[in-house]
Order: C-alpha cells, then sequence, then structure tokens
C-alpha cells in the first residue's frame, strides 16, 4: 500500500512563522549560538524559500533592536518591506518583547516599580504601532517575566489587578487609534520566572472577563506550555473554542513536563497533535496556524528549511488524516456503537427525580474505545 500523498502548503492555509522562531540562532542557557544571526529580510527570505507560508510575525525588537538609532530603523523597516514584497509574505501578528531587556528582571505590567510598569505599557504601545505599520491585526501578549521566584516578592491579588489595568490600557488605545487588533493571552507556568502569572489557558479565560472590554480579547494557546503544566493541550484549546477565544495557536511539540523544548509540531507526540489538528478542522477554526518553535541547535540553515517545511506538512498530513478518520468505515461503525444512547429527552429535574433506572444494564453497554483507539493509530501510522 502506498502512503497518501501530502498535499503542499498554500497560503490559504494560514501558515505563519515568528522571525524568532526560524531566525533563532541556536543560544541556549549553556552555549553560545551555533548558527549565524540572519536579517529580519533574510528570514523572510528563508521563509519564502520554505514555500507556502502566509507570514510572518515579529516582536517589536525582533525587527528593529531596542536602541536602534531612527535611521537604523527606517533602513531594516525597508529591507523587510521590501523581502515581504519579494515573497508575497505579509505581517499577520505583532507582538511586544517585555522579557529580554535588564529592566524587565521582575516583570513589565506587574513590576513591583511604577516606573517600569510605565515603560513596559509604553513600548508595548509603540510595538502595537510597529505591527499595525504593517498591517497586523493581531497582538500577542506573553508575560514571561510577569511572575515570581519568592511569594515574598508580590501580592499577586495586586499583581492581578496591574496586569489588568496595563491590558485595559492598551485595549483603549487600540481602539482609539482604530488600529483593530484583536489580543491574544499567551500563558506559560513557568520558565524565565519560577512561577508565571496566568499560568494556564483556564487562568487566561477567568482573567479576560475582568477586562473593561474582554471582546477583543482572547488567548494563544502554546502546545508546549500547556504541555509543561501536565494538561491536556486539546482540552486547554477546546476549553478557548467553546468560549469564543481561541484567536491564536502557538504550534510546536515537547516532551513532557521539562524545560520549555519548542520542538517542530508533532515530533514529539504525533497523536496528540493528531487530535489537536482534528479539534481545529472539525470546528472549522479559522486562524493563523503559527509555529512558535526551533530547529534544533545542531541544524545548519539548509535543515532550517527542512524544519519549516515539515511543520507545515506534518499539519497538512494530520488535516489528511483527521478526514480519512471522519470518512472511515470501521471509525464510523464503531462510534455508532458507541454513541448509540447519546441523545435523550430535554433535561428536566421532576422526571429525572422521578425516573427509575437499571444500573447493570448501563453498566453493560459497550464502550469499544480500544478498538476505537487503535484504528485512530492506525489511520495515524497510513497502516
Ligand atoms: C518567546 C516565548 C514564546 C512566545 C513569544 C511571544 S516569545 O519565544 O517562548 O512562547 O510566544 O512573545
Ligand atoms: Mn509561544
Ligand atoms: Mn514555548
Amino acid at each position: 500500500m502506498t502512503a497518501p500523498a501530502t498535499p503542499l502548503p498554500t497560503p490559504a492555509d494560514k501558515f505563519t512563522f515568528g522571525l524568532w522562531t526560524v531566525g533563532n540562532p541556536g543560544r541556549d542557557p549553556f552555549g553560545e549560538p551555533t548558527r549565524s544571526a540572519l536579517s529580519p529580510a533574510e528570514i523572510v527570505d528563508l521563509l519564502g524559500e520554505a514555500g507556502g507560508v502566509l507570514g510572518v510575525n515579529f516582536h517589536d525588537n525582533d525587527l528593529v533592536p531596542i536602541d536602534a538609532a531612527p535611521a537604523e530603523a527606517s533602513s531594516i523597516k525597508a529591507e523587510f518591506r521590501a523581502a515581504l514584497d519579494r515573497t508575497g509574505l505579509r505581517v499577520c501578528m505583532a507582538t511586544v518583547n517585555l522579557f529580554s531587556d535588564p529592566v524587565f528582571r521582575d516583570g513589565g505590567f506587574t513590576s513591583n516599580d511604577a516606573d517600569v510598569r510605565a515603560y513596559a505599557i509604553h513600548k508595548a504601545l509603540h510595538a502595537m504601532d510597529l505591527g499595525a505599520e504593517f498591517g497586523a491585526d493581531m497582538f500577542v501578549l506573553w508575560g514571561g517575566r510577569e511572575g515570581v521566584e519568592t511569594d515574598a516578592a508580590k501580592d499577586p491579588v495586586l499583581s492581578l489587578d496591574r496586569y489588568r489595568d496595563a491590558i485595559n490600557t492598551l485595549v483603549r488605545y487600540n481602539a482609539d487609534k482604530g488600529f483593530g487588533y484583536r489580543f491574544a493571552l499567551e500563558p506559560k507556568p513557568n520558565e524565565p520566572r519560577g512561577h508565571i502569572f496566568l499560568p494556564t489557558i483556564g487562568h487566561c479565560l477567568a482573567f479576560i472577563h475582568s477586562l473593561d472590554d474582554p471582546s477583543v480579547v482572547g488567548v494563544n494557546p502554546e502546545v508546549a506550555h500547556e504541555q509543561m503544566a501536565g494538561l491536556n493541550f486539546s482540552h486547554a484549546v477546546a476549553m478557548a473554542l467553546w468560549s469564543k477565544k481561541l484567536f491564536h495557536i502557538d504550534l510546536n511539540d515537547q516532551a513532557g513536563g521539562r524545560y520549555d523544548q519548542d520542538f517542530r509540531f508533532g515530533s514529539e507526540n504525533p497523536k496528540s497533535a493528531f487530535f489537536l489538528v482534528k479539534l481545529l478542522e472539525d470546528h472549522a477554526w479559522s486562524g493563523f496556524r503559527h509555529f512558535d518553535s526551533h530547529a534544533y541547535r545542531t541544524s545548519d540553515r539548509a535543515d532550517v528549511v527542512e524544519f519549516a517545511k515539515g511543520s507545515m506538512r506534518t499539519y497538512i498530513a494530520l488535516r489528511e488524516a483527521a478526514k480519512r478518520w471522519n470518512a472511515d468505515g470501521r471509525v464510523r461503525e464503531l462510534l455508532a456503537q458507541i454513541n448509540a444512547h447519546a441523545s435523550g429527552p430535554q433535561l428536566d429535574a421532576a422526571a429525572l427525580h422521578a425516573r427509575t433506572f437499571d444500573r447493570a444494564a448501563l453498566a453493560s453497554r459497550a464502550l469499544p474505545y480500544e478498538a476505537l483507539d487503535q484504528r485512530t493509530v492506525e489511520i495515524i501510522m497510513g497502516a
């Protein structure tokens, strides 16, 4: 049996990459870079080479260094724009770096220092200007430094007030300027802080309802981040979908609850990646599929191109597998058996109170989940 052909990626697939992902030079906490740094324009060209990519995303300082003089900023922007024009890529999402500079050593929006909090908001407003200049309409907020190592440092309730006030300010600026951004909060439980505020999707969803205008704020779940918290990523995404708050997604992979590995999507847990893709496709989710991952530190530029291609190929292969799963005769037969009693009358307390049940009969209805899971694994493997 020959494996089914995997369609090539096209911009309609809405695949995007960050400048910091394919541009990652291979630095880690223990070692220096293993690849040479690429300019923003060179990164766009690399993505153009990968083929079928819709767009590129950036932090303010991925594009314009934090200390750049105005002339340097304009020439970087001009080169970047020329690269977008020659590759046909667009900017889909912008974000702000509130984690690299030492000024943010104790956080930005939740720093104990009012001047640092003010600077963080100022920097985010300027990052919104920059993203809007390139047509971005999605703004991600990853608060990697918003947290503590010791709970002696901050009152976490006060910190949430400060976090909320900062986001309210960005949302008001967005409305005043007519930028049309939607904001996506990205949780992570730890790293680089010992404990990060808003550690999971559930925390973010609850927090959003405290905002003055929750309508323009949603979430950006990242595979690795929920898995670091030991959670089922598809369930986190389902909660966001169910709440109509899945604004963006960061696709990558992770081997268990360790440091954030940002591996290529589907490279570590293809089965959970399958269920994620199936969930997004079954619910016709229309957002950007952003690969927030980087190539192994051992890769050279050519292998980084393979990494980018592979990320998209895996998504498409899993989407094709999900179609096969939905159409598969054996799957349908098993689902029909499993769901034979799935619908019932409307819930009514009086009727339920009075009803009698045959517990033994209910407990003996067939649930062939082993057979269903095995069939799933075989479909994923193309067996
Ligand atoms: C950083 C982090 C990512 C976030 C990026 C957006 S920055 O690379 O590890 O998960 O999505 O700020
Ligand atoms: Mn991310
Ligand atoms: Mn990550």
